[in-house]
């Protein structure tokens, strides 16, 4: 039913572009159905305020983010969760709990190569975090654990939004969702 709850969980790097889909998500879907995004560096200002970059906190900053987004998917909102998420442990507990609760969730890889986020460094983290300034960095000090089968997989390196877009609207309409 269109009107069910899913929770559509977005992983990769910093830079990798979760942001910028998940706001191209959300102005297409809005028409459609309730919908909310939760972005990493949002949530952290709330929710997760006072969580850091160790492998707890961001199982801990997962876990709750995963939490939130069940209870409102179970209310019917389409959830988009943006957040790097880097352990596949973290991911798949937070799957588990969704699917235990009969809620579709969708996780979509944002793939880009760390070269590639290294050249745009929209912020100047990486440049930061290679510099030695920035402790426990996704993808230079820290790891980053790719999904080994998700949902979808978006290139944002070598395809424009729009792409993606449609790639993701596509495996929500094959389940029914949308
Ligand atoms: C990774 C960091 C770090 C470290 C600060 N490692 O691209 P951004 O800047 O705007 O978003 C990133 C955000 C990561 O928060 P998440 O909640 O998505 O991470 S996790 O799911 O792993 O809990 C980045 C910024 O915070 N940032 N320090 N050391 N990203």
């Amino acid at each position: 039913p269109r009107n069910a709850g899913f929770i559509l969980w977005l992983t990769g790097m910093s830079g990798a572009g979760k942001s910028t889909l998940s706001r191209a998500l959300r102005a297409h879907l809005e028409p459609l159905r309730s919908v909310e995004v939760m972005d990493g560096d949002e949530v952290r200002t709330w929710l997760t305020r006072g969580l850091g970059f160790s492998r707890e906190d961001r199982e801990e900053n997962v876990r709750r983010i995963g939490h939130v987004a069940r209870l409102l998917a179970r209310h019917g909102v389409g959830v988009i969760v943006a957040a790097i998420s880097p352990y596949r442990s973290s991911r798949a507990e937070v799957r588990q709990l969704a699917t235990e609760a009969g809620l579709a969730f969708v996780e979509v890889y944002i793939q880009a190569p760390l070269d590639a986020l290294i050249a745009r460094d929209v912020k100047g983290l990486y440049k930061k975090a290679l510099a030695g300034e920035l402790q426990n960095f996704t993808g230079v000090s820290d790891p980053y654990e790719a999904p080994e089968s998700p949902e979808v997989i978006v290139r944002s390196a070598e395809e424009p939004v729009e792409v993606g877009l449609e790639r993701v609207l596509a495996a929500l309409q094959s389940r029914g969702l949308l």
